[in-house]
């Protein structure tokens, strides 16, 4: 595995840990949950797409970590209200990509509890909805496609997009993308994992990829870790990518992005 190039280190807009005085008066002194923050970038035009918030503990604990110590209803008001504190620590940090918060399929079609307190979040903070994207999870089984992509189209005519997560890893697959057109669709790591060395991959890989730019869907290659890696997805025509190769999750941080070296093709200019 090749080691992306530092000297192509640039930082993010607005990089830097968000002082305490500023989130100050935010849930009182002592939250239980905070975000780390990791890009997503598009090596076509050097710049950074988005940045995904990712749960951690207060001291950066990892989300396994905290859940592990709250109750069933501690989890469920951490659902419905939590990601508030993503919105605060996005605004705070000056954050002007899209912010690509988690959901699961339950925590949309249960109730809107979630969805409620997060668009209130984002209008108290003047956060525009149109950079919110809704990051929802296959792997969980979506049991009725009918009533999840009503309610998905509902909360997306109010401006949000909507991006696919982990997909190829769980229970809908293409069935999915054939009833219900996201605005993204992220690639599940396990089918990124070394796929210059795995034909399979690649043939189930390709097939996504067409059918995503057949149906106008962004296509974003999730948990890049090696320029091989990310040098196979780009000859297929993919630009968005997230991973370690370009930058881990930094806590309540925007991490500078380490933009691999270029051997030819497209320049990866700000
Ligand atoms: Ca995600």
């Amino acid at each position: 595995m090749k080691r992306a190039s530092q000297d192509r280190a640039r930082p993010g807009r607005g990089a830097g840990r968000v002082s305490h005085a500023r989130l100050a008066g935010w849930h009182g002194a002592s939250p239980r949950h905070s975000y780390a923050f990791q890009p997503i970038v598009d090596v076509a035009s050097g710049s950074v797409f988005s940045y995904e918030a990712l749960l951690r503990g207060p001291n950066n604990e990892p989300a396994g970590v905290i859940l592990g110590t709250m109750s069933d209803a501690e989890i469920h008001a951490l659902d419905e209200t939590g990601r508030q504190r993503a919105l605060e620590l996005a605004s705070a940090l000056g954050m002007e990509a899209r912010l690509n918060l988690n959901f699961m399929p339950r925590s949309i079609i249960d109730s809107d509890a979630a969805i409620e307190s997060t668009f209130a979040a984002a209008a108290r903070l003047g956060f525009p909805a149109d950079r919110i994207v809704l990051e929802i999870t296959e792997t969980q089984a979506i049991s009725d496609h009918g009533r999840f992509t009503a309610t998905v189209n509902q909360i997306r005519a109010r401006g949000v997009r909507v991006a696919i997560d982990d997909f190829g890893a769980g229970y809908s697959g293409l069935n999915l993308l054939a009833n219900f057109q996201p605005d993204m669709v992220k690639l599940d790591m396990e089918l990124v994992r070394n796929i210059p060395r795995s034909g399979p991959r690649q043939a189930i890989v390709r097939a996504i990829i067409q059918v995503c730019f057949d149906l106008g869907i962004d296509f974003i290659a999730e948990g890049v870790e090696s320029e091989d890696e990310m040098r196979w997805f780009e000859h297929q025509g993919v630009r968005l990518f997230q991973g370690y190769l370009f930058a881990r999750p930094a806590f309540e941080q925007l991490p500078p992005v380490t933009w691999p070296a270029r051997t030819g093709g497209i320049a990866a200019s700000a």
